[in-house]
C-alpha cells in the first residue's frame, strides 16, 4: 500500500498526528503492535495542559473531554506540614489544567479515526522501518499472518520509549541524555471520591505523595517508593497508611479510603535524544524523550511535538516549503528542554533522595517556599505547569 506518512505507534502521539494530518488532507497509515482493547485500557497520564485541551477541541475531538473532563484552576503544594493553594489560572493569565485520563483521549482519537475510516492496524507484529535516508522510505509488518508493506514519503516514529524508531538513527548521529532516579511511584486507582477538588503535590520527610482523580468518584493516588519495590510488597493497608501519613497535615484534610482496583509501580527517568529527525524519519513523544511524571508533562509534550510536525508537513505538502520540516527537531527540542527543566526541578524538590542529608532537605524546603511565596516564582511555576504554548518556540533563537 502507499501513503504519505506512515505512523508507527497508536499512543496519544501517533493517534493525534494521524488526526491532525487527516484534517489537513494528508494521508496516513497507523501501525500499532498492541490490541485496540489494550491501548484503550492502559492506565497512564491524567493532567492535560490548556494547549492540549485546545488542540483536542479545535481539531474536533473535544466533545467528551468538555463534558467529562475536570477543569482545575488551583493546585495545592503541601510541605512542612502546611498546604499552599496556588491559583494557577490567575497566575498564568487565564490558563487552567484539565484532568481527563490518557486512555479516554486514546478512545476519542481511535473512534474519530474509525469514523472516517482511515487505515489503523492493531496487533501488527515484526514492524520494521526501511530506507529513511532515501526519498522512498517504507514500513513493513505482519498483520493477520500476511506480510504488509507501506511505501511512504515520511515515517513518524510515535512508538514510545521502548519502540524501534529511535534505533533507526545511526549511532554516530545520535546523542542521548539520560538520568534515572533512585525512587519510583506506586500509583493506585481507588473507588472513593477524592477528598479535595485540587490536585495535591506533597513533599514529606517520608517521601512524595500525590492526590489526583479520575472523575468525581474515583481517586488516582501515588506515593514515592524504592525502585526495587513490587506491588506485592504494598498491600492496600500499607498504601493507605503511607498516604495518610504524607498528606494529612495541619488543616484536617482526610482522604476516605475505598477499594483499590488498580495498582502499578512506575520508574522515573529523564531522557532526551537528539536529533528528533533523521532523513525521512521524524520522532515524536516518548520515542524521543521521557520526563519524570511529577510535572505531568509526558503526554502534553507528545501532543506539542505532533502539532509542530503537522505544521512542518502541511507546509511541505501544501506550499512546497521545507523550512519548517528541516527545523522540526530544533523547534521541538527547544520546548523539550524547557519542559525537562521544569519536570526535573519539581522532581528534585518534591522527592526524598536516599543519598540526601539535612542540608539538601532544607534546600528543597527553601525552593518550595520560594514557589509558594514569591509572586515571581509562583508566576513562572504556573506558566510552566499550565504549559508553554508551542507557538513560542518557532521564534526562539
Ligand atoms: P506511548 O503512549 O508509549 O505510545 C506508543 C505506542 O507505540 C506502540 N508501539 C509500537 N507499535 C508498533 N510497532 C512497534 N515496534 C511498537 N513499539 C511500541 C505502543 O504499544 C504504544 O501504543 O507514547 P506516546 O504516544 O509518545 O505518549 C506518551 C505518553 O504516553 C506518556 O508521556 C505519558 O503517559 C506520561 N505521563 C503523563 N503525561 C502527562 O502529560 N500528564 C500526566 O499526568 C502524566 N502522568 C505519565 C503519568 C506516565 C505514567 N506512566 C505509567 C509511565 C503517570 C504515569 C504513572
Ligand atoms: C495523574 O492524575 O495521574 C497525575 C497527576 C499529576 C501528575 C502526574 C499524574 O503530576
Amino acid at each position: 500500500m502507499k501513503t504519505q506518512v506512515a505512523i508507527v505507534g497508536a499512543g496519544p502521539a501517533g493517534l493525534m498526528l494521524g488526526h491532525l494530518l487527516h484534517n489537513a488532507g494528508i494521508d496516513t497509515v497507523i501501525v500499532e503492535n498492541k490490541s485496540r482493547k489494550y491501548i484503550e485500557e492502559r492506565v497512564r497520564a491524567g493532567v492535560l495542559e490548556q494547549g492540549t485541551v485546545n488542540a483536542m477541541i479545535d481539531s474536533g475531538v473535544g466533545d467528551r473531554l468538555l463534558k467529562e473532563g475536570l477543569q482545575h484552576d488551583y493546585i495545592d503544594l503541601r510541605f512542612n506540614g502546611e498546604p499552599h493553594r496556588l491559583n494557577i489560572k490567575e497566575l498564568s493569565r487565564g490558563r487552567s489544567v484539565w484532568v481527563y485520563a490518557q486512555h479516554e483521549i486514546v478512545k476519542d482519537l481511535v473512534a474519530a479515526r474509525v469514523g472516517y475510516d482511515e487505515p489503523l492496524y492493531f496487533e501488527a507484529s515484526d514492524v520494521s522501518i526501511h530506507d529513511i535516508d532515501t526519498d522512498k522510505p517504507s514500513v513493513r509488518f505482519i498483520h493477520e499472518d500476511k506480510e504488509q508493506l507501506i511505501d511512504c514519503d515520511f515515517v513518524a516514529g510515535c512508538d514510545g520509549f521502548h519502540g524501534i524508531s529511535r534505533g533507526m538513527i545511526p549511532e554516530a548521529e545520535l546523542r542521548v541524555y539520560d538520568r534515572q532516579y533512585p525512587f519510583a511511584w506506586l500509583g493506585v486507582l481507588a473507588d472513593t471520591p477524592p477528598a479535595s477538588q485540587d490536585v495535591i503535590y506533597a513533599y514529606h520527610e517520608r517521601g512524595f505523595a500525590l492526590q489526583s482523580m479520575r472523575g468525581p468518584d474515583i481517586s488516582r493516588l501515588y506515593v514515592q517508593c524504592p525502585v526495587a519495590d513490587t506491588v506485592e510488597g504494598w498491600p492496600d493497608e500499607r498504601f493507605w497508611r503511607e498516604f495518610h501519613a504524607r498528606l494529612e497535615i495541619s488543616d484536617g484534610w482526610h482522604q476516605q479510603e475505598g477499594p483499590i482496583f488498580q495498582k502499578g509501580i512506575t520508574g522515573m527517568r529523564s531522557f532526551v535524544c537528539e536529533p528528533m529527525q533523521y532523513g525521512r524519519l521524524l520522532l515524536a513523544g516518548d520515542s524521543a524523550h521521557i520526563v519524570p511524571p511529577t510535572g505531568a508533562k509526558g503526554l502534553n509534550m507528545a501532543i506539542g511535538d505532533v502539532q509542530i510536525m503537522t505544521r512542518a508537513l502541511t507546509s511541505y505538502y501544501q506550499e512546497g516549503k521545507r523550512d519548517f520540516l528541516d527545523k522540526y527537531s530544533d523547534t521541538c527540542l527547544k520546548r523539550v528542554w524547557q519542559v525537562q527543566r521544569f519536570a526535573s526541578m519539581l522532581c528534585y524538590n518534591l522527592h526524598r533522595f536516599p543519598e540526601h542529608n539535612q542540608f539538601e532537605h532544607k534546600m528543597q524546603l527553601a525552593e518550595l517556599n520560594n514557589i509558594a511565596h514569591s509572586r515571581q516564582a509562583m508566576r513562572a511555576f504556573a506558566q510552566s505547569y499550565t504549559g508553554l504554548p508551542v507557538e513560542l518556540f518557532y521564534d526562539l533563537e
